[in-house]
């Protein structure tokens, strides 16, 4: 058993105020959240540290990141999704290769950096291997991309090979799931088949989802940029699958997070919500490829609380999750400022270790002792946005999962 203080503390929950002077009592599991004075004297002779200047708080979740397109720097166009698309696809073949070691990299400074939970998404697999060994906690989607129906079988027997290989390396911390990429990449049937397999396996799905207007207007009336993207780069003609509702339709009964929704309107974000599955939103990858932002407000509105997340190096210019809060506060410059960073650190912690299937995020009894220690400015203490000086300031110090220290610092 420990005991860990700080200056302040912010403990995850929905609400919750900046404290003084608070401390976790923990090993694995947090067995108690109280002021430092009176845990010295319920739980005398443990092992006590205490940070002065410093804010103890739970561990951040990033639930949609592409660890393979981590050595991407400026190989892609940016400013709209189909030249995006394109130049992804035009440079797939000799893309710099992401190693294990530079994966593992990649992981580490995540963690440093206060994210202990992630929603990783594998185009190939190559992946593997630096996920399944990381101390983070990962929800590994093993995605599928393939248009032609007619190629459907074999697409999805590579990825239940796939899919059944990261199932051999599953553990606590590494939980093997599925991920159709979008609606205009993968076929409705093979769609169908990845969510017959979800709801057998009971495993989570992402997807990406509306996150170019030409994909909107593909989808629903099968036309705009997207379409001639296809005859144009493919020299084919696609005719749409589906439309935006019957995609979201299909999801039903399958724990789901939608990544993006930069175009969806209150229609589809009712339909969202009725399924009950997430939304999860990457503020700098769509400002990168679309020139647009999403309405945080039109979706709390309508019920939905969205999560936030950094995308790969292929669209955006690093991977970490209080820059990308950061980023978010100012592009939302019309959104109330206090208000959206208490969200962003509710989101971020509590509900995007819920939504991943953690039990984390939340400074508690019971819950896992992943947590961080942020070296906030001298003063703080007089701060009148206790919550958004954490994301403006905060610089994290040291990270800890299952009431490990991680690394060297
Ligand atoms: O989220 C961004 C932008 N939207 C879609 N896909 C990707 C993103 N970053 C990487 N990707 C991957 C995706 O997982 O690019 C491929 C897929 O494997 C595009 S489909 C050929
Ligand atoms: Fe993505």
């Amino acid at each position: 058993l420990n005991i860990l203080g700080a200056s302040f503390a912010y403990n995850g929950e929905e609400n919750c105020d900046v404290l003084d002077d608070y401390a976790v009592v923990f090993d694995k599991k947090i067995i108690d959240f109280l002021p430092f004075e009176e845990a010295k004297k319920r739980y005398s002779g443990i092992k006590t540290e205490f940070f002065r200047d410093a804010l103890l708080m739970p561990s951040f979740a990033n639930p949609h990141i592409h660890p393979e397109f981590g050595a991407n720097r400026c190989n892609f166009t940016y400013g709209e999704f189909t030249k995006w698309l394109g130049s992804v696809i035009k440079k797939s073949p000799d893309l710099p290769i992401c190693t294990t070691q530079d994966i593992e990299n990649e992981l580490s400074t995540i963690i440093k950096k206060g994210v202990t939970a992630l929603g990783v998404i594998s185009s190939n697999g190559y992946d593997l291997e630096a996920c399944a060994a990381s101390s983070a906690k990962i929800v590994y989607f093993n995605e599928t991309v393939g248009s032609n129906p007619e190629l459907k079988n074999m697409f999805f027997e590579k990825l239940l090979e796939r899919y059944e290989k990261s199932k051999k390396l599953k553990s606590d911390r590494f939980i093997p799931a599925l991920s159709p990429h979008a609606p205009y990449s993968t076929h409705p049937l093979l769609v169908r088949e990845v969510l017959e397999l979800a709801k057998k396996e009971q495993v989570l799905v992402s997807t990406h989802f509306l996150e170019s207007m030409g994909e909107k207007e593909w989808l629903s009336s099968n036309s705009g940029e997207l379409k001639s993207f296809f005859s144009d780069f493919f020299e084919m003609k696609r005719d749409s699958f589906l439309t935006p509702l019957e995609y979201i339709d299909m999801f039903e009964g399958v724990k789901t997070l939608f990544v993006h929704n930069l175009f969806a309107d209150k229609n589809e974000l009712e339909a969202i919500l009725k399924i009950d599955a997430t939304l999860v939103s990457c503020p700098r990858s769509n400002r990168l490829l679309n020139s647009a932002r999403f309405d945080i407000n039109q979706a709390r509105n309508i019920g939905l609380n969205p999560l936030f997340a950094t995308d790969g190096m292929s669209s955006n210019i690093d991977t970490h999750l209080l820059e990308e809060l950061k980023f978010m506060i100012f592009i939302n410059y019309d959104l109330e400022i206090n208000d959206l960073a208490k969200y962003a650190l509710f989101s971020s912690t509590a509900l995007s270790h819920k939504v991943l299937g953690f039990e984390a995020g939340i400074l508690k009894k019971g819950f896992d002792s992943d947590f961080i220690i942020v070296d906030m400015p001298q003063d703080y203490a007089d701060s009148s946005n206790k919550h958004l000086d954490i994301i403006l300031h905060g610089v994290v110090k040291k990270t800890y999962i299952n009431g490990e220290l991680y690394g060297d610092y």
